[in-house]
């Protein structure tokens, strides 16, 4: 595994080559996955976490009071924190709808935000569809290779056809969501939810590994942690135990590759 720096000169995205400089820079493989539903709450999780943090990720749909100003707000903190924002919309629909989806309706997600995900179940559509708003903006996209959840469908050889799609798409697609490392490419950032502090479940299906294993067993690269650390009563605290957990798996593996 090579250090994240080193990986920069493998890609030509700008937001996968800001990401991997930022995340030595700032020292954190932590990506927060900002579940809340008002404004006020997801700006103080991002101002309080943003300096333990690579990635905001959102779920923008999800907030009760949403307005531009969120919007405008949420990238003076990416700014100030020097983080990227992920909104979690796992696209899922054919290539011309996803335009729109991404582009327009109430959020303009494409204007916003770093990062976003999609579903590959259309085919390559999607991605061909994405790709024509986001690539001109700078923009990034993470395929769902493989879901935290149990009994996903997402495994076999629906994983192996969506590892195809990222390589036919290297300029956009920057990686992946997944519980491991599934391809040894260097230009592709695998994202992995589903992370505690002790392995378990929640009671609608949703399986936890910890920092240590899915950074230094399986050779992911980034952290994703929500209800781990906005759940808890000192959320600032359990962001840099996390962030601690992530950095030092990482750095062992660096160590010993
Ligand atoms: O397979 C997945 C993919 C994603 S992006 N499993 C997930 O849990 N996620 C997201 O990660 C999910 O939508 C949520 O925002 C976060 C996990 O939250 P937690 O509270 O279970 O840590």
């Amino acid at each position: 595994m090579l250090p994240y720096t080193d990986r920069i000169s493998y890609t030509t995205n700008p937001t996968t080559q800001r990401l991997f400089a930022l995340m030595d820079e700032k020292q954190t493989n932590l990506c927060v996955a900002a579940d809340v539903t008002t404004r006020a709450e997801l700006l103080l999780l991002a101002d309080i976490l943003g300096p333990e943090i690579c990635v905001l990720k959102t779920h923008i749909d999800i907030i009760e009071d949403f307005d531009d100003d969120l919007i405008i707000q949420l990238q003076r903190l990416s700014e100030e924190h020097n983080f990227l924002i992920f909104e979690d919309r796992k696209f899922a629909d054919i290539g011309n709808t996803v335009k729109y989806q991404y582009q327009n309706g109430i959020y303009h997600i494409a204007d916003w935000a770093h990062i976003t995900n999609a579903h590959t179940v259309p085919g390559p559509g999607i991605i061909e569809g994405l790709k024509k708003i986001g690539l001109p903006k700078g923009r990034g996209l993470l395929l769902l290779a493989e879901m935290s959840s149990k009994g996903t469908l997402a495994k076999d050889s629906y994983t192996q056809e969506t590892l195809e799609m990222a390589k036919q798409h290297r300029d956009f697609v920057i990686g992946f969501i997944t519980t491991k490392k599934l391809l040894d490419d260097p230009m592709f950032i695998n994202f992995t939810p589903g992370v505690q502090l002790t392995e378990g479940e929640d009671t609608l299906g949703q399986q936890y590994l910890t920092p240590k294993k899915v950074i230094g067993e399986y050779h992911s690269d980034i952290i994703i942690v929500g209800r781990g650390i906005y759940g808890s009563s000192n959320p600032l605290e359990e962001a840099k135990k996390y962030r601690e957990r992530g950095w030092s798996a990482y750095q062992k593996t660096i160590a010993s590759a």
